[in-house]
């Protein structure tokens, strides 16, 4: 019977992590979320039929649904890489998703470097830009882009860059940072399994910022790394330059999936001044309640559980 209990409870853990992920898939989808819904409803088999692969956040793997990321060797300076088709060939057609057809983010291992770039398309389909690679160390690559035909996908790999390297400890949490000579805050906390709004407020010498300039089709672009093994969120904006309702500043909004407690780094791109700077923040996602109360996924002790299981009679 305890045996029985606790495969129960790991099948709703397994249920637990699968919407989690299945979040982060319409998170790292720029359709619109009606469109989102219609693609949901549309292929609601590939989360039945246990298709994790498909569901797991983004940038964990070099090659998916048939789509691989290459780096080639490149002069001195330039980083290259090309995109391989399920037909093995480059891949020289891609949709625009956030104003490009390929965003290229880079981050060491232990989360410092991040750079997001936007390199060239050669029509043999080899894409090259300065290298974003700034020093030694053991980077992440993330290729975020949608094949023509296909769906949106984020392939990563690990590039190392030879020389010396200190490693550096994570910033701890905070809900401040400066750049540039910007002050950003960050409000609202990422929790697992649910869609979490997370506002940051951009500020300059004391004085809100009312005037961002669109960048990527929004008033920001956000980022999230988790610590650990890089998985890569890309947070939507929660409204768009435009629509009415979204100002240019001070805060921008964004809507999280977080697949996991733990610790992420967000990276927020915005745009003022005619210039792009970089806010970065540690934030801890659901931090695991203390002692040993139970689990979500382990059912409470109770008389019906260890009784009602008519048809499993085992006396
Ligand atoms: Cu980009």
């Amino acid at each position: 019977m305890r045996t029985v209990t606790k495969l129960a409870g790991f099948a709703v853990g397994l249920v637990a992590v699968f919407g989690a992920t299945y979040g982060v898939g319409r998170a790292v989808d720029p359709a619109p979320a009606a469109e989102s819904r219609h693609d949901d409803a549309a292929t609601p088999t590939a989360d039945e039929s246990g298709g994790t692969a498909d569901r797991l956040p983004g940038g964990l793997l070099v090659s998916e649904r048939g789509y691989t990321l290459e780096p080639l060797d490149a002069p001195a300076g330039e980083f290259a890489f090309r995109i391989a088709g399920p037909d093995g060939r480059p891949v020289t057609r891609y949709d625009v998703a956030h104003d490009k057809q390929m965003h290229l983010i880079v981050a060491r291992r232990d989360l410092s470097g991040f750079r997001h770039v936007h390199p060239e398309l050669s029509p043999d389909g080899t894409w090259r830009v300065g290298t974003p690679l700034t020093g030694p160390g053991q980077w992440r690559a993330f290729a975020d882009f949608t094949p023509t035909g296909g769906e949106p996908l984020t392939l990563g790999v690990d590039v190392a860059v030879p020389g010396e390297l200190t490693e550096r400890p994570l910033p701890a949490p905070a809900t401040s940072t400066t750049v540039d000579g910007y002050t950003v805050t960050l409000a609202g906390a990422p929790q697992p399994g649910r869609t979490s709004p997370l506002t940051l407020t951009v500020s300059r010498d004391g004085q809100p910022v009312t005037d961002l300039e669109p960048y990527l089709g929004a008033y920001g672009h956000l980022v999230a790394l988790r610590r650990g093994d890089l998985a890569y969120l890309h947070v939507h904006p929660d409204g768009t330059p435009g629509d009415g309702r979204t100002q240019p500043g001070p805060a921008v909004t964004f809507l999280a999936d977080v697949p996991s407690a733990g610790s992420y780094r967000l990276y927020l791109d915005f745009r003022h001044g005619g210039r792009v700077h970089t806010a970065e923040f540690t934030v801890v996602a659901g931090a695991a309640p203390t002692g040993d109360a139970p689990t979500p996924s382990e059912p409470a002790p109770s008389g019906g559980a260890d009784h009602g299981t008519p048809g499993h009679g085992h006396n």
